[in-house]
């Protein structure tokens, strides 16, 4: 397609700030943070507030199977394959205001900016709003964009179970969001996703944009101890079976396997249930996750042999029994290097500093790079922190990042 010199666009920050506040005032928590699980009451308030809007500026909404949403914008060429933006409205349950929501909400003020200018692309451009990006009530992560991507069958997505023993495909029907599989993404020429780092390389070295070129692998592990039930009173210490103790064992040497294979290597003990959890009970059994990563898959792989020999040998030791299930795996993905580029020449173009990096963090964009070259814009975390109600990204830098995504969006809609 001919090339298209375009002007130096910017966003309206006034009107993407309402965006987020309004964003920010569903689900919110004592201390400004969200708690907005995927398919819950305030995930489909979100979601209702979100397709008003999608409307509002004229974009055709759909919705498929899994509940992820589309806001189309017809380009010139009918028929071209469009560009996707976007990324995730659903949050931790003490989540942030800007995880995933700066994605979606800077894409659709992408697009108002193209309509304040009335300008055409040549290609059509869609916003998406993945379901349970965050996998913390549904596990795994990433399941709205791993079962549009083909990764996850229907039947599984639909029977994922939350822990008051709610299903996916039940939760989706109650919240009127289980729509078409016609709906479903297919073509698409390129996917591209702002995001918070919701880490501290950006603050650390003082730049504004980081062209992130990969995300890395992660696996996600359940481990089951069953030691034995007792009285917490006249059952001698020798004598028990203490599930409790041979798990935090296993959590201080789950710990120790990250720092034995390398500085990358994070593993992350989050999610714990004790039973019979009571006070005057030595605990019988006790259910624990672990989260691996790193950006080399072998040494992703070897972390997690690593931690498997240890609780293996902790739990002979200690007597109990010992059940790991593997819940998720996905390897490490590298994006589009010609996106990056433009990612880098739209920081140029504004001014901004920039960098290369890579995600710490898992992304709808792992799995749309899959299917399409994707790549990711990062602005920076205050304390680089997130997942947490602290989370914090600065106005300006929120306002350079949507700059960027606008940039790049417009030029691959015009390729
Ligand atoms: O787990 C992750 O990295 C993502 O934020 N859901
Ligand atoms: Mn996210
Ligand atoms: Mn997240």
């Amino acid at each position: 397609m001919k090339e298209v010199k375009q002007p130096l666009l910017t966003i309206k920050m006034d009107r993407l700030k309402e965006m987020i506040n309004i964003s920010a005032g569903i689900g919110t928590l004592s201390k400004g943070g969200l708690c907005r699980l995927t398919l819950s009451d305030e995930d489909k308030e979100m979601r209702d507030i979100f397709v008003g809007w999608l409307e509002d500026n004229r974009l055709q909404v759909r919705v498929d199977d899994f509940g992820n949403i589309y806001g189309r914008r017809e380009g010139r060429i009918k028929d071209a394959a469009p560009v996707m933006v976007g990324s995730h409205l659903d949050t931790q349950p003490e989540g942030g205001r800007f995880d995933g929501i700066l994605g979606v909400l800077c894409a659709l003020e992408a697009i108002q900016v193209l309509n304040d200018h009335q300008i055409e692309t040549d290609r059509p451009i869609e916003i998406i709003n993945f379901t349970n990006e965050e996998g913390t009530r549904f596990e795994p992560a990433l399941l709205g964009s791993g079962a549009v991507t083909g990764i996850f069958s229907e039947e599984y997505v639909f029977g994922r179970t939350d822990r008051a023993g709610k299903t996916f495909g039940e939760e989706l029907k109650r919240i009127g969001y289980a729509g078409s599989k016609a709906a479903r993404l297919a073509n698409v020429h390129r996917f591209v996703e702002l995001h918070v780092e919701q880490g501290p390389v950006l603050e650390r070295d003082k730049i504004t944009i980081g062209a992130v070129e990969g995300v890395q692998g992660m696996t996600w592990l359940e481990v089951k101890v069953t030691g034995e039930a007792d009285h917490a009173g006249p059952t001698p210490m020798p004598m028990r079976k203490d599930a409790l103790v041979a798990a935090s064992k296993m959590i201080t040497a789950i710990q120790e396997a990250a720092f034995e294979v390398d500085e990358a290597a994070t593993t992350t003990v989050g999610r714990i249930e004790i039973s019979p959890n009571s006070i005057n009970c030595v605990p019988g059994q006790v259910i624990f996750s672990i989260d691996v990563r790193h950006f080399d898959n072998a040494l992703k792989v070897k972390t997690v042999e690593l931690v498997t020999d240890k609780i293996t040998q902790i739990a002979a030791s200690e007597k109990v029994g010992l059940e790991i299930t593997k819940l998720w795996d996905i390897d490490a993905t590298h994006f589009s290097q010609d996106i990056l580029e433009k990612v880098i020449a739209g920081a140029d173009a504004h001014g901004y500093s920039s960098k290369r990096m890579i995600s710490g963090a898992g992304h709808d964009a792992k799995y749309m790079n899959d299917i399409v070259p994707s790549a990711m814009i990062f602005v920076p975390s205050v304390n680089g922190k997130s997942h947490c109600q602290e989370e914090l990204t600065y106005w300006e830098d929120i306002e350079k990042g949507a700059n960027v995504l606008l940039y790049v969006v417009n030029e691959l809609a015009q390729e």
